[in-house]
This record gives structure tokens, C-alpha cells and sequence, in this order.
């Protein structure tokens, strides 16, 4: 329904145990030229980037749905164009990762019944809620800093079409940061009331955007097998640790008061220091005891059932689905 997924005719050679072909395929990733879908490549690296590209690609189209809610209740008509295109672009980015996940043999069809059926991860930040109009700012600012920050280094990585997927998100990211940044400074210089108001959406945003540059290094699953292989250009807690390097002057030069007592540039290491995350409520909030993970589930399996029609229509595969009238 969603347009036929690419299998890999040469998969029968996908075959961890053939040392030639494995050494070859190293050396073109050490020599740092990019695989594209027709290489060999081995089954692990393939599973490893489907699960990765696909939870990227789950996480932009449920990350549109915080800032959705708030298009209809946007402070006046430029704010309201802003986040509109922001969200549409959010969704436009999925649309890229579910085409670069595709060329690696799993279909747009299992990946979406993958999600709304909660075998699929995404990003733990999307199941809170965004209370206000600024929780809305800080997530166009800081999550989306975020974001690029794991974008940008993962877009030297060794997937072809991942890369050039996270190129062209990139650009756009830069702008909802912009967008987002410009937000947090009018409500942070407002009046008293927006002060608070955006001094309130930090504080609940901080813990979720500590955990979503993903478990500490000590405790991370996949780092060193990606890092390995150039699908991930950092660990965790270096993108962790440049997040708070490029953010946290910003936010203090804004009087905001960020939610750690221990954090602060630790002048020996050269590295910040703060409070360790509550990996146990990350776990539970990524395995789908979060506070809206059952609400956004909902919403994504709403919009599979009501925009099945359209599918069939545009695949002209079956004349019983008729366009309801309302
Ligand atoms: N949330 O071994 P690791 C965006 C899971 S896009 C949920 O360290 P890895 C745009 C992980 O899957 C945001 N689950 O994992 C936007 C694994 O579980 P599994 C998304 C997480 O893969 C902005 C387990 O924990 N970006 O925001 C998270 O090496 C504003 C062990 O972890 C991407 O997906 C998490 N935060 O490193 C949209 C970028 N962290 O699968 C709207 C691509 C870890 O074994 C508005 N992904 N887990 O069951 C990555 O770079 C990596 O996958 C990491 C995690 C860094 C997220």
C-alpha cells in the first residue's frame, strides 16, 4: 500500500562470516567512502540501521504532534504560519527516513504497523505534553538543537541515503531553531507572566532532553558496534556533553534557572558535570509507560485507519474504498 520495499537481490551474500567480503566492506567504511543499498553489506549493520532509521523516522512524525496541538491556539497569525511549516517540515523529514529505511529491504507497511502496534521505539522527549505555549518554544529550540547536533554529526556517517536524508533535514532544522530561539527570547525578555511561563516549560523539559541523547555511555547497547561501522559519529554522552556546551550559556544569559544543582563546567576535565538522569524512568517512558505514549500511539493508529482510503485510491487497488462524504 505504501509502495513496494526494495529487497536486496544480493542478499544471499549477506554473510558475516565471509571474512573477504567483510574485511572489503570495513576497509571502504575506514577509507570513509559511503555504502549504498546495492553493496554488500553485512546482516548486522543492515538490522542495526533499519532499527536506528526507522526509530528516527517514527520519532519526527509523533515529534509533530506536541507542537501540532498548538497551531490552532498560536500567539496571532505569524507565529501560527511559523509553527505550521514546522510541523509539515517534521513530517516531510519522516518521509525521507522512511525512504532511506526502505532501501533496506523493510517495507513503509510493516515499519508504520511496527509503531502503532508498540514494537517500535522513537524518541523518548515526544510522550510528554506541551502544556503551554511556551513548552512549544522550548521545544522548537532546544529540541530541535538537539536534534542537530545528532544530525549533523551523523550525516558524515557511512550510509549513503542516510546521510543524504540527514543533509537535507539539517537545513530545515536550522530554521525551527531559529524559530525556536526566537520564541524563547520574547517570552524570556516578556512580561513576569511569560517569564514564568517559560521558565516553567524548561524545567519540565530538562530531564527528557538530558535522556534523549540516549543511556550513558557505561550503559549504551549499540555505541560501539555503530561507531564501528560510521553510522554513529558520537557516543551519547558526547552529544550529551556538546548540547550542554553550546546551550547552557545561552539559556543562563537568558535569566533562565536550568533544574541542576550540580551542573557546571568542571574547568579540570573541561567537561560539565551534572546530575546523573533517572535512566529507570527513561526506560519506562521509551517502553511506553510515558505520560502520553498511549495518546500518541492513538493518533498515529487514527490517521492509519481514516487515510487508508487514500492509499487505496492512489494505488488504484481496490474499487470498494469509496472517499467518505465527512
Ligand atoms: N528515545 O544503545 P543505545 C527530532 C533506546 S528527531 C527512545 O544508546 P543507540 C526531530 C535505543 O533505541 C529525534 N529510545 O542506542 C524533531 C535502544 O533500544 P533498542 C530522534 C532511545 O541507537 C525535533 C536502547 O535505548 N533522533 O527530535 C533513546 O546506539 C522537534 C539503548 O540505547 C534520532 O532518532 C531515546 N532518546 O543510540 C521532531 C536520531 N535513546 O532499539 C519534532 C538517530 C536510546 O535496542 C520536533 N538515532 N534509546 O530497543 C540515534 O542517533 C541513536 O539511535 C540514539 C540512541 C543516539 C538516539
Amino acid at each position: 500500500m505504501y509502495g513496494s520495499a526494495y529487497i536486496d537481490p544480493n542478499d544471499k551474500f549477506a554473510n558475516e562470516d565471509n571474512p573477504e567480503l567483510m574485511a572489503e566492506f570495513e576497509a571502504r567504511i575506514e577509507r570513509g567512502e559511503k555504502i549504498e543499498p546495492k553493496d554488500w553489506m553485512p546482516t548486522e549493520y543492515r538490522k542495526q540501521l533499519i532499527r536506528m532509521i526507522e526509530q528516527h523516522a517514527h520519532s519526527e512524525i509523533i515529534g509533530a504532534l506536541p507542537e501540532g496541538t498548538w497551531i490552532t491556539r498560536a500567539p496571532g497569525f505569524r507565529r501560527k504560519l511559523a509553527l505550521m511549516a514546522k510541523v509539515q517540515d517534521e513530517v516531510g523529514h519522516a518521509q525521507l527516513l522512511y525512504s532511506a529505511a526502505e532501501t533496506l529491504g523493510k517495507s513503509r507497511e510493516d515499519m508504520i504497523n511496527d509503531l502503532i502496534n508498540g514494537k517500535s521505539k522513537y524518541s523518548n522527549i515526544f510522550n510528554y505534553p506541551a502544556l503551554t505555549w511556551a513548552d512549544s518554544a522550548v521545544i522548537a529550540w532546544l529540541v530541535d538543537a538537539g536534534a542537530i547536533i545528532n544530525q549533523v554529526a551523523n550525516s558524515k556517517g557511512s550510509y549513503g541515503p542516510y546521510c543524504r536524508a540527514l543533509d537535507r533535514i539539517c537545513a530545515e532544522e536550522s530554521f525551527h531553531l531559529k524559530y525556536g530561539h526566537d520564541n524563547v527570547v520574547y517570552l524570556a525578555t516578556g512580561t513576569k507572566t511569560q517569564r514564568q511561563m517559560v521558565q516553567e516549560a524548561l524545567t519540565r523539559w530538562w530531564p527528557p532532553l538530558m535522556h534523549f541523547f540516549g543511556p550513558s555511555d557505561k550503559i549504551s547497547v549499540h555505541t560501539e558496534k555503530l561507531m564501528k561501522w560510521k553510522v554513529k559519529m558520537a557516543t551519547n554522552d558526547d552529544m550529551r556533553q556538546q548540547f550542554l556546551n553550546m546551550y547552557v550559556p545561552k539559556i543562563w544569559d537568558l535569566g533562565l534557572v536550568i533544574p541542576d544543582p550540580l551542573l557546571r563546567k568542571n574547568e579540570e576535565t573541561g567537561k560539565w558535570d551534572y546530575t546523573e538522569p533517572d535512566w529507570e524512568e527513561f526506560k519506562r517512558v521509551i517502553n511506553g509507560d510515558g505520560p502520553c505514549n498511549k495518546e500518541r500511539l492513538a493518533v498515529r493508529r487514527t490517521a492509519e485507519e481514516k487515510g487508508r482510503w487514500v492509499r487505496a485510491a492512489l494505488a488504484n487497488a481496490d474499487a470498494q474504498y469509496v472517499a467518505p462524504l465527512s
